[in-house]
């Protein structure tokens, strides 16, 4: 099986946003190693995500996380990205880091609270309206660790109503993402624990709200990639958040713990219509490297995703369906796995370079200089760190 021209055409808008956060030093509630040559604001934030991009041509935007990435002119954020060849992404919220939401934020039972998480949100919307971005990704760390602790029923009206709040300010383009996470840092009950809540939110809203998926966000064994379908089919999926996890919440490269699953839910996102450039689903990587080289572990990750959506398009679709439909179990699940047991880094490599682009861009970064020139350059660098 080989890489044909209609799988090229169909690989050459794929885009995968990166996240800003990864080029920080962040990564784990435990110890977070700094690293030399680490950003020391936004604009040096984008500067890095700009390389993965130019490196690859897989990654024309950055995701930015509010407070973490605010700045005093977004204008200029924004005329910085485009300088370095991309876009300013998705807009990630954040009320799971200040004391106020000890107890939850949108769904907190006292009303002041909860409309200083609404406010956060529109200040989030107004950082929209000001780059021109259109999605505003929500992840709620609420929820309890005791049962008894909150009525959680009443919590979840007061989600509605809160988001209802935000919705309400959207614009015409832009649209709200609710990602849903089973545990963490509640351990008890979350109050978006799962898709089925996130849809049911987001089904109330209306139709400029959407779910996120985040890989890393089911229990162990979960089939991520019926959730995927059932999503699409539904037309709620808005957006993913890829990365690998072994345990629970890992934020490890994407498809580094099991590529097999990462090509399960490619094909179903190839089945579903979502690779048309058409399609309102975004593909975002949400990752840490604490241990590991942040532009390298971006670089691989924009990769691995191409790598597996190229061996979910070789997938011959119209032998698997005959196969289905005559019952061949065997036959069928041969066709499938066939695709994902054909090395395509070679063909890739060979069509980087038709393209201008380094055939093996991990190598290219280490080979470019631009690691050194940071090192040297960015003294005293911290930025946020994130442990959930
Ligand atoms: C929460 O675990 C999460 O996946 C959300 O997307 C946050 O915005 C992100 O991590 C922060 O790194
Ligand atoms: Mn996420
Ligand atoms: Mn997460």
């Amino acid at each position: 099986m080989t890489i044909n021209d209609d799988i090229l055409a169909q690989l050459e808008h794929q885009a995968i946003e990166v996240p800003s956060w990864a080029y920080g030093n962040s990564g784990t509630r435990f110890k977070v190693f700094g690293t030399p040559g680490t950003p020391r604001n936004p604009f040096e934030k984008v500067s890095d995500a700009a390389v993965v991009n130019r490196l690859t041509r897989l990654a024309p935007t950055v995701a930015l996380h509010i407070p973490w990435d605010m700045v005093d002119s977004f204008e200029d954020l924004r005329k910085h990205a485009e300088d370095e060849g991309i876009k300013l992404g998705t807009v990630n919220s954040n009320t799971f880091q200040d004391d106020a939401y000890k107890l939850g934020s949108l769904t907190h039972s006292d009303p002041k609270i909860r409309q200083m998480a609404i406010d956060h949100h529109l200040q989030c919307i107004d950082v929209m309206d000001a780059t021109g971005v259109e999605d505003l990704k929500i992840w709620l760390a609420d929820g309890t660790n005791y049962p008894g602790q909150a009525d959680i029923r009443s919590r979840q009206d007061r989600l509605a109503e809160s988001l209802a709040a935000i919705y309400e300010r959207l614009g015409d383009n832009q649209r709200l993402l609710l990602e849903y996470k089973f545990f963490e840092p509640a351990f008890y009950h979350t109050d978006v624990p799962d898709w089925g809540t996130s849809f049911a939110h987001t089904l109330a809203l209306g139709e400029k709200a959407m779910v996120v998926l985040d890989t890393g966000h089911h229990a162990p064994g979960t089939n991520i990639e019926f959730i995927v379908a059932q999503l699409l089919r539904l037309g709620k999926l808005g957006a993913f958040d890829f990365n690998s996890r072994f345990y629970a919440d890992d934020d490890l490269i994407v498809g580094a713990a099991d590529p097999y699953q990462l090509f399960r839910i490619m094909y179903e996102v190839i089945r579903g219509g979502a690779l048309d450039p058409a399609s309102p689903v975004s593909f975002v990587l949400d990752q840490c490297h604490n241990i590991e080289e942040k532009i390298p572990g971006q670089i691989r990750s924009v990769i691995n995703v191409q790598e597996m959506t190229a061996r979910a398009l070789l997938v011959d679709r119209t032998a698997l369906t005959a196969a289905q439909e005559a019952g061949d179990v065997l036959g069928a699940n041969a066709i499938f796995t066939d695709a994902f047991y054909t090395d395509v880094r070679p063909d890739l490599a060979a069509w980087r370079e038709s393209r201008g682009l380094p055939a093996d861009p991990v190598a290219a970064y280490a080979e470019s200089g631009y690691q050194e020139k940071i090192n040297a350059e960015r003294v005293g660098g911290t930025q946020a760190s994130w442990g959930a």
